[in-house]
């Protein structure tokens, strides 16, 4: 759907009245050839590809809330393809490229900005570790570059770098591909482009169980009755291992809150994402000028779409040690989502034991950035019946063969 200039101002001028649905809201059918479980960015994405690039439009996405609602609606928006291991950075590099290109694929202005990212160190040792992780991302053939103290300063000039700091800055690392964009906008763009092609995105249709017989998937339960398929994605974030559970399947997956705030909106103060790993903190500014927060997990298993205060009260403070102007700033928003970690804080995606069901869960505090790749590479898995290459790494038999990928370090935040 294309918008002219003309039709925005008269929409803006009467309320939006006569503009048609961004996509439909179709009745279950009783068969379909693929079910995504799943209206988050993952899934959507997913079913996106699948009639894109594999011709199959017979597929529904049941979301048990509303498109976005989980944390494809809730998350910081961070994409960059820093990672520390070869398989990590294929895959996240893809993420990337797609990305850069996802506002024309869509055609819905996803509003990445790619003001680079800047990883803090404080302390020496810290420091040692950034130069060989930047050389192992340089490696790898991904952008990163070292900074001195006396660059960070300059780039952001809101830190504090006095010799007493808290927190000293030592130096640093930068992605400058690295940025932030529109998750509603990504979750939009998807929806109403699968839905173009045919694919039904049903919402408040919560998948109860499934029929599976002779190790295959038969079919699904759901609160809108029961429905016929073969294929079956699960790409349910924070309730994966619940929804495993009632197929049979045991996952390494712990659900735990991460939680996110933003300030009210300042004048632009600063530039770039900057993260500071030592104290599981990180800080960017929107385009309206609010300044989005976030740090590391509440440590303990929980369901909860709200975070802890003290998980709060610990961001916040050390916010306001390394950026002490900002301690008169008031927060609008605070608010939580349910992430999926799975023991080496990679995801987990594709085949499963059971025939016709596939994975896409593990994505842990990391995901958002993974979603146009993670969908791409879960559709070729569906429609082939076999892993696509990026994600090969990544099956849930590592747990099994002991090929872990461990990026839990090399994240920077949150694990
Ligand atoms: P979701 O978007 O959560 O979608 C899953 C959907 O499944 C939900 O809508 C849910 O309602 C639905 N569902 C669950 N159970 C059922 C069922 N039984 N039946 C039907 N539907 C069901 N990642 C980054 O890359 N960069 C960041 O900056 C970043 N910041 C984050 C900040 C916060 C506060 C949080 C919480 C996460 C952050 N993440 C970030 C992680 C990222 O948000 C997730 O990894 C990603 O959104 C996962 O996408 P998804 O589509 O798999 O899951
Ligand atoms: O994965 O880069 C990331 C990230 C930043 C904040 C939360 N996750």
């Amino acid at each position: 759907m294309r918008y002219s200039f003309l039709s925005l101002l008269r929409g803006a001028a009467t309320g939006h009245a006569g503009w048609p649905q961004a996509w439909r809201s179709p009745s279950l059918r009783e068969r379909y050839d693929a079910v995504i479980v799943g209206g988050g960015g993952h899934g959507l994405a997913t079913a996106y590809y699948l009639a894109k690039e594999h011709g199959m439009s017979n597929i529904a996405v049941l979301e048990k809330g509303w498109l976005g609602g989980g944390n494809t609606g809730r998350n910081t928006a961070v994409s960059r393809s820093n990672y520390f291991y070869p398989e990590s950075t294929r895959f996240y590099e893809r993420a990337l490229r797609l990305y850069e290109g996802l506002g024309r694929e869509l055609n819905f202005n996803i509003m990445l900005s790619q003001h680079g990212q800047i990883g803090l160190a404080c302390s020496r040792h810290e420091m040692e570790t950034f130069r060989r992780w930047v050389n192992a991302i340089q490696l790898n053939g991904v952008d990163s570059e070292l900074l001195s103290r006396e660059e960070i300063a300059e780039r952001v000039p809101l830190l504090n770098m006095s010799a007493s700091a808290r927190y000293p800055v030592y130096g640093g690392f930068m992605q400058r591909r690295a940025g932030i964009s529109r998750h509603d906008a990504v979750a939009w763009g998807y929806a109403r482009a699968a839905d173009s092609l045919g694919v039904d995105l049903i919402q408040h249709c919560e998948v109860t169980g499934f029929d599976i017989s002779d190790g295959r998937v038969k079919g699904l339960e759901t609160t809108r009755g029961r429905v016929q398929t073969d294929k079956v994605a699960l790409a349910v974030a924070g309730h994966s291992s619940v929804l495993a559970a009632k197929a049979g399947l045991r996952l390494p997956i712990v659900s735990q809150t991460l939680q996110a705030m933003v300030s009210e909106p300042v004048k632009p103060c600063l530039d770039h994402l900057v993260i500071c790993p030592s104290v599981h903190c990180y800080l960017s500014q929107s385009d309206r000028g609010e300044l989005i927060i976030g740090g590391g997990t509440d440590l303990y298993p929980s369901y909860s779409q709200r975070g802890s205060l003290r998980g709060t009260e610990a961001v916040l403070n050390a916010v306001v040690a390394l950026y002490p102007r900002l301690s008169r700033l008031r927060q609008l928003r605070q608010w939580g989502g349910i992430v999926d970690i799975a023991p080496d804080a990679s995801p987990i995606v594709g085949k499963t034991p059971i025939t016709g069901l596939y994975l896409s869960t593990g994505w842990g505090t990391g995901g958002y950035k993974a979603i146009p790749a993670g969908g791409e590479t879960l559709a070729f898995t569906m429609a082939e019946d076999r892993p696509h290459e990026l994600i090969e790494p990544f099956g849930l038999d590592r747990f099994a063969q002991g090929r872990l990928i461990d990026e839990g370090a090399a994240a920077g935040v949150a694990h």
